[in-house]
């Protein structure tokens, strides 16, 4: 038996058949479909949608963004906070459309997210280039942008002929439910091929379940990760993503207590094992905890769980300084699993885990660290805990603190409500002091950390989780690079909270703080230190159809932040900050060089300590 179908409505019919099943449960693989049109999709895919909508004949639900870079956030957001199991398809014009979803791409890619990307092409007959947009090259004519796509897919096809399309669509469903290749999947869709009829095997269109699998560590392997965590005095634990991904909080809270290990985190695992655990000791690395960075600078064993051991949670590789320091890497890419010439184990999280907690309690030889080692964390832990509770209450004036912001949050929130984030100077103060129960509670992107992925990343958990309040957190900086998405969040009906921190220019960055500043051009001097602007954001976000509540102090923070959870509206609580307010330290670093030749004494001074703490970087082999 076949069937007739344009190309584009066999690929439609297709992924609203795709099911993934993990643990029993089961749902759609690709929830539904972004898009923009143009001429490049919409009488191909724009087509089989619209046909699939009218005819129900497909169930893919069309959702129209308002920037494609944004909507590859929004599918990131989802199949984040789904836990990678169920995601997006985005569907873009020919040309800049595409192109404008690649950094999207690199995003998903990097943070081992699933997304599905269909870029449209150039005509697969070439009858009439160059094309509107089509880029030229001299040397060949099989190339176009969409080949840029390639560094940062984990599944690269051009369908240039109908007949290529089955074994592509299965080669993409197979690495997006691939928990270890997982991220972006782009399948290039020529606009003439697109719209092209074929005669399709009705197999294609049966419904299909991708089984995710949580692999089993190796026998071999897990004994010598036991014998290694055995000999350890002093290890400490860092969950991951890949630790939340798994869902394997629980077993990672039983394996902490059976072995009283410290359990720090990344900020793709915060939220694993909750803030107040007794074994809990916060982020690790550069913009972690104290108590943390003080256990991994000693550590003989580094236990990484679901991590990818980024410059952040190695401090630029000072974190730990134990000579003989060992790594256990419980990763389900064997990539991750061979990082730092560590013991590797792969595996699912939670399995591993599991595998872990008993071969390691064995009765008679149960392992556990000393009674000294759970002292020093419980008095650590203690003195943080006011650190922070400080942090969150400095009475800082005329205008609160960043992290009084984020303290009137925290305790705002509710365990199971969601606070969003990516770039600036907050991800890091989100790192050192949120305190989070919940595994979903905290969905900072720092893999990429892309300005611009907070509210369009919002609106995709938003949609994953709509039981759940988001609270978006966004800088200014990031809000005028992408604030479009709430026009869809209005759109759509979808609610987000939305907390606009303005503190004119960029908190995070800067040699003092040289070109950071949203500020007039001071003639005198030449430069951005002029005035501030008459700039403002609040009537901005108002202007896309959001409510606004402006506030000034904490108080009005917290009412406002109440009304905005009170409301079934998008709403945005804007209040200013001071970028020079006090963070507390996390006694680490991040290796960001300084000039090496300078005429300021600044950048000399700047260079000697770089030089310095340079000295702490470490090989681990
Ligand atoms: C797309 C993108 N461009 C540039 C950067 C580099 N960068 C990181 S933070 C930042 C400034 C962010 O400003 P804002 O959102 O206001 O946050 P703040 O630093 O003020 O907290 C920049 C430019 C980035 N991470 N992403
Ligand atoms: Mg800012």
């Amino acid at each position: 038996m076949s069937v007739r179908l344009t190309v584009a409505q066999a690929l439609v019919r297709f992924l609203a058949a795709q099911y993934t099943e993990r643990d029993g449960v089961r749902q759609r693989l690709i929830e539904g479909c972004w898009g923009i049109f143009g001429h490049g999709n919409v009488a191909g895919v724009g087509q089989a949608l619209l046909q699939a909508e009218q005819t129900g004949e497909a169930d893919l639900k069309y959702y129209l963004a308002r920037n494609e870079q944004a909507m590859v956030h929004a599918s990131v957001g989802f199949a984040r906070m789904r836990n990678r199991l169920s995601t997006f398809a985005c569907t873009a014009s020919i040309g800049p459309g595409s192109t404008n979803m690649v950094t999207g791409a690199a995003l998903a890619t990097i943070n081992r997210v699933p997304v599905l990307l269909l870029p449209s092409d150039f005509f697969a007959t070439r009858a009439a280039s160059p094309l509107l947009q089509e880029l030229e090259d001299p040397r060949t004519c099989d190339v176009s942008v969409n080949d840029a796509f390639k560094p940062v897919s984990r599944f690269w096809d051009r369908i240039n002929r109908p007949e290529q399309l089955p074994s592509a669509l299965l080669a993409a469903m197979r690495v997006l439910t691939d928990p270890a290749e997982t991220g972006a999947v782009t399948l290039a869709l020529p606009q003439d091929v697109q719209a092209e009829a074929h005669d399709w095997p009705e197999a294609l269109f049966t419904e299909r379940t991708w089984f995710v699998p949580r692999p089993l560590p190796e026998p071999s392997a897990l004994r010598r990760a036991v014998e290694v965590l055995r000999s350890a005095r002093r290890p400490l634990v860092i969950a991951g993503g890949g630790v939340i991904y798994s869902e394997a909080g629980p077993a990672l809270r039983r394996f902490a207590e059976a072995t009283g290990i410290g359990v720090s985190d990344t900020q793709a695992g915060k939220g694993a094992l909750a803030w107040d655990h007794p074994c809990a000791v916060g982020g690790v690395g550069a913009t972690g905890s104290p108590v943390a960075n003080a256990l991994a600078r000693e550590a003989d064993v580094v236990l990484g769980i679901g991590t990818r051991y980024s410059d952040f949670t190695t401090a630029s590789r000072t974190a730990f300084q134990n000579p003989d320091l060992k790594f256990v890497n419980l990763n389900i890419a064997a990539f991750d699993a061979g990082k730092h010439a560590g013991t590797g184990l792969v595996a699912d999280a939670r399995a591993g885990l599991e595998a872990l907690t008993e071969a390691l309690s064995i009765s008679g030889a149960g392992y556990h660290v000393d009674p000294e080692y759970t002292a020093r964390i419980d008095s650590a832990n203690a003195d943080w805990r006011q650190v922070v509770e400080h942090a969150y209450h400095l009475g800082y004036q005329p205008m609160p603190a960043q992290t009084e912001i984020l303290g009137a949050l925290n305790e705002f929130m509710d365990e199971r409500d969601v606070v969003v984030q990516a770039a600036g100077s907050m991800p890091g103060d989100l790192q050192m002091l949120w305190r989070a129960r919940d595994p979903k509670q905290y969905h900072v992107e720092y893999g990429y950390s892309c300005m611009g992925y907070e509210i369009a990343g919002g609106l995709g958990a938003k949609m994953a989780a709509p039981d759940r309040e988001v609270f978006v957190l966004v800088g200014d900086g990031s809000y005028l690079m992408m604030a479009q998405e709430i026009v869809t969040a209005v759109s759509e009906g979808i609610k987000l909270n939305v907390v606009l921190v303005q503190n004119q220019g960029f908190g995070s960055i800067g040699s003092q703080r040289f070109g950071t500043r949203y500020r007039y051009r001071d003639p005198s001097s030449g430069l951005l230190d002029g005035d501030v602007l008459p700039v403002d954001l609040a009537a901005n976000a108002a202007s896309l159809g959001a409510d606004v509540i402006r506030t000034r102090t904490l108080k009005e923070l917290q009412a406002a932040l109440a009304q905005s959870r009170a409301s079934d509206r998008t709403t945005v609580v804007y209040i200013e900050t001071d970028p020079l307010a006090p963070v507390p330290s996390s006694e680490s670093w991040w290796d960001v060089p300084v000039s090496q030749t300078s005429a300021l004494t600044s950048t000399q001074q700047a260079r000697e300590a770089y030089e310095a703490a340079q000295r702490d970087q470490r090989m681990y082999l």
